[in-house]
């Protein structure tokens, strides 16, 4: 079939027509064309299928498959969160542009959308980050000041994946699918779900770009293939670095879930509340051994790719003003204050506390220690090989032709 009748009949079956009833070319004037067609089909609109709780507004209303409980000390919580984490990773921002970090990779806009997840995972589950997931780290209890090792370029981690159930960031575009999907089987054969409070469940964490990626794909057929417990978070942010999602992706996101045959939900991802209920439903199928389950949050990138990147090269301004009107935190703020849930010194001691945070996340970054050379080859293998020595050697070598002091202990800083 022609691309031309595809969308033709495409365009038909949308309207509930019959496409056989439709006679050859009988579109009429007002008819699409084929290429308004394809542009329509894209992931780009909300959509009538977008999941809310908590509009733009800040108006509450209870989704009728996704009933959840609020109070007010909930929503200061996660208003909370969403505060904080903004305040260190604008400070991120800063620390780069001051020359204290190599790199940030900022996470402006995605509150909800990470830390709706990571308030709904329980202590046993287990989340595969990529490395913009500082709201969930946050939320798995990772201090901010251990994220920094990574973008100071000092250290590979600063955590304990196991102890924060929270595994290292992964910077390889959907690799973590993999990991996520083995480690899910390792639960079913080890026997950890089934039991709806006890039951273990895993949760990926992945960008719209990334579901581009055969990792990304492979890793939903093995987890569909052995009923894994594992959640696939897509956070639809709109922009694989200057790539936007409309030219890779024809249909929302979540709709690829049915080919593997897995649930698949749209969320909106700027609200708080059905980022939460939303996983916390399909973490629960998942430990009750009813996974896998495919969410995509419908977000926006509201900030630069990370601190290499330069949007307004690629994108208009007006893109960004929109968003910032749908912002996740505003909306909550709203009906904190219009449903008289929080007064204004609840806000100030946020305010506050956010304040200090940054500071002792800025203080913690410029008193960071370049580690010594050697540490790079120490952990590569838990026991000594030849081949690391032999590089470690051939590097120490390398140092020793610089100038007196350069190959010191400390070669190898330079931020
Ligand atoms: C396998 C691989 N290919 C390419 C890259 C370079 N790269 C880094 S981020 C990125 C875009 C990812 O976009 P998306 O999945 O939407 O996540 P986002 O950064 O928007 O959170 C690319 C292509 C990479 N890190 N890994
Ligand atoms: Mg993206």
């Amino acid at each position: 079939m022609a691309p031309e009748q595809w969308v033709e009949r495409v365009v038909k079956a949308a309207d509930g027509t019959d496409p056989a009833d439709v006679p050859a070319g009988a579109g009429g004037a007002d008819a699409p064309s084929p290429d308004q067609v394809a542009r329509g089909l894209r992931a780009t609109s909300q959509g009538a299928d977008l999941i809310q709780i908590l509009s733009p507004e800040g108006e509450l209303t209870q989704h009728p498959d996704f009933p959840v409980e609020v109070t007010a000390e909930m929503l200061q919580g996660l208003y909370r969160d969403m505060v904080l984490v903004r305040r260190f990773d604008r400070e991120g921002n800063s620390l780069q542009r001051q020359g204290q970090l190599s790199i940030w990779v900022p996470l402006l806009g995605q509150e909800a959308a990470q830390i709706g997840a990571g308030r709904a995972m329980r202590a046993q589950d287990f989340a595969f980050p990529s490395y913009r997931e500082h709201g969930v780290a946050w939320c798995r209890g990772v201090d901010p000041t251990e994220l920094l090792g990574i973008f100071r370029g000092t250290d590979h981690s600063g955590w304990n994946p196991k102890e924060k159930g929270f595994h290292d960031y992964t910077i390889v575009i959907g690799n973590q699918a993999l990991n996520a999907a083995g480690y899910a089987m390792g639960q079913v054969f080890d026997g950890k779900t089934g039991d709806a409070e006890t039951g273990e469940a895993t949760i990926c964490f992945f960008g719209d770009g990334a579901t581009a990626q055969g990792d990304i794909h492979e890793g939903m057929v093995f987890a569909t293939a052995f009923d894994s417990p594992v959640v696939f978070y897509c956070q639809n942010n709109q922009w694989a670095i200057s790539e936007p999602v409309e030219k890779m992706a024809r249909l929302p996101l979540y709709r690829r879930a049915e080919g593997y045959g897995m649930p698949g939900f749209r969320v909106d991802g700027n609200d708080v509340l059905a980022c939460l209920a939303v996983t916390r439903w399909a973490l629960d199928e998942c430990r009750t051994g009813n996974g896998p389950v495919m969410i995509e949050a419908f977000t926006y990138r509201m900030d630069a790719h990370t601190t290499s990147d330069d949007p307004t090269r690629y994108r208009l301004a007006d893109e960004t003003e929109h968003w910032k009107l749908l912002d996740p935190i505003e909306r909550v703020r709203v009906h904190l204050v219009r449903e008289g849930l929080a007064d204004q010194a609840f806000f100030d001691s946020v305010q506050t506390e956010a304040d200090e945070l940054a500071h002792r996340f800025r203080s913690f970054a410029v008193a960071m220690e370049v580690p010594h050379v050697d540490r790079i080859f120490s952990n590569v293998y838990s026991a000594p090989h030849a081949a690391v020595a032999a590089q470690q050697e051939e590097f120490a070598e390398y140092l020793s032709g610089f100038s007196e002091g350069s190959a010191g202990a400390h070669a190898g800083g330079g931020h």
